[in-house]
């Protein structure tokens, strides 16, 4: 089987979604996600202008050839714009080797270490009693895991609260917003948000929390500590993890589980926090860590130290990628949870595909290859709208981690 033709198809139904197909000389295709959120057209180009043509002619069963090919081969290495473009070529040339064998492509990882892959929800509101109200709505959905956020008074707007009351998606057309950020408000509200939760919900569901990278080592061990008592699941992305020395100090204080690694796009952001068990759950996703030959290598080298798998799944990571995560997540032994955000009707309609959710579980489906298509005319009418994340600043100005 040789490649033909590859082509970036660049669609927006709702937010921006970057997705390469791979065609063979067999007229089998395969998908891979190549969604970088805010640098879409980067990776867009990185694959078109330097990976593509390298491409055209390859075998596409060899994944791991093709990998090192680009990852070594580049001579400049990692960094999120390269190791997304890397991904989406890996996701595809799975699909495709799925598809030719009639495999699902959890069945060339190993096959099933479990029947169904626990999934956890997004639950926000303005204020403690709306996020309580918001928990439980997607606790009667079956969810089992839900994390929760809440606005902060005394800020205008937080991480993971949408303005209006619509569906929170971080990344907003136009130029980049400003919010502002108070670690003392933060802290001082938090642990009331699951002292509440729990009084409502009891012990039986569980919950988690991002703090999305805005606090330092000390305060982000005293909030472990003092959300102790209510048993979360995770506290995600504490601190910023380029410093990962930081989780040192965060895991001499608190026994209150740690994740990270949603912006990582290489083992070696991790390494050491793997190595030294710093933390319990890596969060890096297929998308951003280099597809699923580098994910299934880093899932294995955390094995080795009992840290489990927690994969990134926002709405930014678009239903190929998702796919890609289900199979991976189901064929693994150390996989701890996969987060699961909603995404809108007219992505669903772009991207039909076999996973779906039942009774808090996700499943990859037994559709061969990863079982997700892009229906290309869809997608043509909802061309690409430049977007970007927030950034924040601290109340005296400072440009600070959003
Ligand atoms: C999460 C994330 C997202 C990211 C977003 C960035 O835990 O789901 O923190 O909300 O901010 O995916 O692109
Ligand atoms: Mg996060």
């Amino acid at each position: 089987m040789k490649i033909v033709n590859v082509k970036v198809i660049v669609c927006s139904p709702g937010r921006n979604f970057v997705t390469l197909k791979i065609e063979t000389d067999e007229g089998i295709y395969g998908l891979g996600d190549a969604t970088l959120n805010g640098r879409e057209l980067s990776v867009a180009s990185y694959l078109q202008d330097h990976l593509i043509p390298c491409l055209v002619g390859r075998d596409p069963f060899q994944t791991e050839d093709i990998w090192h090919y680009f990852y070594r081969g580049a001579y400049w290495r990692r960094g999120p714009v390269t190791m997304t473009a890397i991904a989406a070529i890996d996701m595809a040339l799975w699909d495709i080797k799925g598809k030719a064998l009639g495999a699902p492509v959890y069945n060339l990882l190993g096959g099933k270490s479990r029947e169904g892959v626990l999934v956890y929800a997004h639950a926000n509101g303005h204020d403690i009693s709306e996020t309580i109200d918001e928990v439980e709505r997607y606790r009667d959905m079956g969810y089992l895991a839900i994390r929760a956020q809440s606005g902060v008074p005394g800020l205008k707007s937080t991480y993971g609260v949408p303005r209006d009351h619509k569906y929170y998606e971080p990344a907003e057309r136009g130029l980049p917003s400003e919010s502002l950020w108070s670690a003392e408000e933060y802290l001082r509200h938090v642990p009331r948000l699951f002292d509440a939760l729990r009084n409502k919900v009891g012990e039986d569901l569980h919950l988690l929390h991002d703090v999305h990278h805005r606090l330092t080592p000390v305060q982000a061990a005293r909030l472990g500590k003092e959300l102790e008592p209510y048993h979360l699941f995770w506290m995600e992305d504490a601190i910023a993890a380029e410093l990962q020395d930081g989780f040192r100090l965060i895991r001499r204080h608190t026994t209150t589980p740690l994740a990270v690694g949603e912006v990582f796009n290489s083992i070696w952001d991790a390494e050491q926090l793997i190595r030294e068990q710093l933390i319990d759950y890596l969060r890096m996703s297929v998308v951003h860590g280099g597809g699923i030959t580098a994910m299934k290598k880093a899932a294995d080298f955390a094995a080795v130290y009992h840290v489990q798998l927690g994969s990134h799944g926002a709405s930014d990571l678009s239903p190929v990628c998702m796919a890609a995560a289900l199979h991976l997540d189901i064929a693994i032994n150390n996989f701890g949870i996969q987060e699961h955000m909603l995404h809108n009707p007219e992505t669903e309609e772009t991207f039909p595909h076999a996973y779906f959710f039942r009774d808090g579980l996700m499943y990859p489906g037994e559709t061969p290859g990863l079982g997700v298509d892009l229906d290309e005319e869809v997608a043509a009418r909802f061309p690409y709208q430049r977007a970007y994340l927030p950034v924040n600043r601290k109340e005296d100005g400072t440009l600070f981690h959003w």
